[in-house]
């Protein structure tokens, strides 16, 4: 059988409907491609929980740009199947396949200097988690697609000035029944808090350390038994501790 390049070519993409984390807003203003971002080059998954490139995704851009944001601000994430947004018009896979759902959490590390700071051996600590919602049927990514890629939450108003990295974490579970299986998307932000309160986490975790291959939240079949990707009509637990709260 002969096939032609544009067919292999759109099987070969078929199978790729990853996204990246590559913009931010704050309080509605977009910032930009990239900006105040430590983004990967590749929409490709992060499989190994163990790996660096569980922090900020596999290393690519890095932005020099530190993000103004005050306590309270309602943050904005925009996730692409590229970079960029679509791959071609009318993508199917943009801002990701909908075969990907699962949770979308975020979490905030100190730092001295956002810009020039390692990501590496820091404490983090959970600001937010949107996992499934079972009456609903809803996962944190549907939230996300059904907003054309952009994904909001508020900083929490308790949190302490000074500069953070901001590490926001797309989990996609339509093959996590498999170990190893499940993908990991995610970038962090630059940024700079202001306004905010005395927030001092009592407890941290680190990346990688935070997960495990065999959590519950990620080894984990999400398809009952009428084969639809609902948990089985159960409650998910996302993978890492629970959010602050303020
Ligand atoms: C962080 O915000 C404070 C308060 O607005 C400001 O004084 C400081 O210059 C900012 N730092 C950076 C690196 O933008
Ligand atoms: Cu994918």
């Amino acid at each position: 059988m002969k096939l032609s390049l544009a067919s292999l070519l759109t099987a070969a993409l078929s199978v790729q409907g990853h996204a990246i984390f590559q913009k931010v807003s704050i309080n509605g203003q977009d910032h930009g491609q990239l900006t105040g971002l430590r983004a990967p080059n590749t929409n490709y998954p992060v499989e190994d929980v163990n790996s660096q490139d569980i922090i900020c995704g596999q290393s690519g851009h890095r932005s020099s740009t530190i993000l103004n944001v005050r306590a309270g601000d309602r943050i904005g994430t925009f996730w692409g199947h590229v970079i960029g947004g679509a791959q071609f018009p009318g993508d199917p896979d943009n801002p990701i396949a909908r075969s990907h759902k699962g949770p979308i959490q975020v979490y905030l590390a100190k730092v001295d200097n956002a810009a020039s700071a390692s990501h590496t051996g820091l404490r983090w600590f959970k600001i937010w988690s949107e996992g499934f919602d079972v009456g609903s049927k809803r996962w944190g990514v549907d939230t996300m697609i059904n907003n054309g890629g952009w994904y909001y939450f508020n900083l929490p108003q308790c949190i302490a000035d000074g500069q953070y990295l901001m590490r926001v974490e797309l989990l996609a579970l339509h093959s996590a029944g498999n170990y190893r299986g499940a993908q990991f998307y995610q970038s962090c932000a630059q940024i700079n808090v202001s306004g905010g309160g005395s927030f001092t986490p009592s407890q941290t975790v680190s990346f990688p350390g935070a997960y495990s291959q065999n959590d519950p939240g990620i080894l984990v079949n999400i398809y009952g038994l009428t084969g639809q990707p609902d948990n089985g009509g159960k409650p998910y637990q996302a993978p890492g501790p629970a959010p602050i709260t303020c």
